[in-house]
């Protein structure tokens, strides 16, 4: 993630040296205090889905605890550990989910799971409670 914030910082630099209004509007706009919040780390995953422009989406697993979970909207929240194959660090965030996996969990529980990582868009392939 240092490597991503560097090159981002450069990007915002090059950006900012240009005459262009349109450029100087998009730096701004990534340059938000929502841009860089950690919370979440939305913002971090749609930079990293510029580095990882896979359509495909790519395969991961980690291991985390859940926080919460929303049947209506098919998403569990997960605080998990790093994860490697997608050089994330440990994160909280919200993981799309069938209604049979959702009811296989619950808040407080350790898990490990599978997913499909496709951008800002994250999708549960299996879960189960940690061993
Ligand atoms: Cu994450």
């Amino acid at each position: 993630m240092k490597l991503l914030t560097s090159l981002l910082t450069v990007a915002l630099l090059a950006a900012c040296s240009q005459e262009t209004s349109s450029a100087d509007t998009a730096a701004n706009a990534a340059a938000s205090p929502e841009a860089q919040s950690m919370d979440m780390s939305e913002a971090e995953h749609q930079a990293m889905d510029s580095t990882t422009d896979d359509a495909a989406g790519t395969p991961a697993a980690a291991s985390g605890t859940v926080e919460s979970v929303d049947a209506e909207a098919g998403k569990i929240v997960i605080a998990h550990g790093a994860v490697d194959a997608l050089e994330w660090p440990a994160m909280t965030m919200g993981f799309s989910a069938t209604h049979e996996q959702i009811q296989t969990v619950q808040p407080g529980q350790r898990v490990d799971f599978e997913f499909l990582s496709q951008g800002s868009k994250n999708t549960i392939t299996s879960i189960a409670p940690a061993q």
